[in-house]
This record gives structure tokens, sequence and C-alpha cells, in this order.
């Protein structure tokens, strides 16, 4: 009977020793309150939102446009076209004299590479844009006279000064 009753004693001490181990292992549930705040700060940014998608339709009546402009300016002309570079500066152009034949469609690419200037010739109504050191412009006319015509920029006093030069029609 003795050895029973120490059994006894020794499995109930057991018990109430594993008892007091986890005992240190409980204090955690402060942790749980904290990350609950985060939701509530994303809301109010919502209202932005649906004034920028009402103005996107009525682009698609806009692009209906565009093939027909692109299509009808630049062929025509293009193929027959002769194009001739000349650079000015100041003050004069690098090609003196350009000789064409009648009724040929002439492109003159105009390139600054010192000052501001343009490429005027009077009599076929030709004139490009004004343009700065490094720019390029073109004009396009067709040369329906027969002659000797001048061509020269048109800014300040340049063509007093010089930049001049000729177009031979023949
Ligand atoms: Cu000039």
């Amino acid at each position: 009977m003795k050895y029973i009753l120490i059994a006894l004693i020794a499995i109930i001490g057991g018990i109430i020793w594993l008892n007091t181990l986890p005992g240190a292992e409980a204090p955690v549930p402060v942790a749980t309150e904290t990350p609950v705040r985060t939701e509530p700060v994303t809301t109010p940014t919502a209202e932005d939102s649906p004034t920028d998608s009402q103005e996107i339709p009525t682009g698609n009546d806009v692009g209906m446009e565009y093939p027909e402009t692109d299509m009808s300016v630049p062929t025509p002309s293009a193929t027959d076209a002769k194009v001739y570079e000349i650079s000015g500066k100041n003050f004069e152009f690098d090609i003196k004299e350009i000789r064409i034949k009648k009724n040929e469609t002439v492109v003159i690419k105009f390139t600054s590479t010192d000052g501001f200037h343009d490429f005027v010739i009077d009599e076929f109504d030709a004139q490009t844009e004004r343009i700065r050191t490094g720019d390029t412009t073109s004009v396009t006319f067709v040369a329906d006279k027969a002659g000797t015509f001048e061509y020269y920029c048109s800014v300040g006093s340049h063509r007093v000064s010089g930049m001049t030069g000729k177009i031979v029609v023949e």
C-alpha cells in the first residue's frame, strides 16, 4: 500500500509541477489591439477619380479626322520635285546659282548655318519661314516662268549685304 501512495503523490506532484511551467508563457495578449487602425486611413481619396473618366469618350470624334488630312497634302508634287539643299549664313548663300527647267516643281530645303535668315523668290511667291542657326525649313514652288530671277534673304539688310543668288529657268 505504501508504494501506491508514494506513486500517487509522485503523480500528483508531477501534475502540479507541470502546471506551474506554462504559466510563464501566458501574458501575451497585449499585441492584438494595434494593427486594427490601418484600414480607415485609405478611404477619403476615392472621390477624385470619377471626374477624369468623363473627359475620355469625347476624343473619339477628333481621331476620325486625321487620316483625311495626312493623305491629301504631300503626295502629288513630291514625286516630280527637284530638291535643292541650300544653306545661309551672314551674309551669303552657299549656292549662288540654280538652273532648272521650266514648269519644274522645286523644293528648296534651306538651313541656316549662322544667323537668322529666310529664302525668298518674289516671282514665284516662294518664301520660307525665318529660321535661326541650326534650323532647317523648306518651300515648294513651280517654276512656271522662264528667265533669270533673284533669290535673297529678306531679313534686315541681308539682301543689300550680298545674301542673294540667281535662279535660271530654261
Ligand atoms: Cu539673312
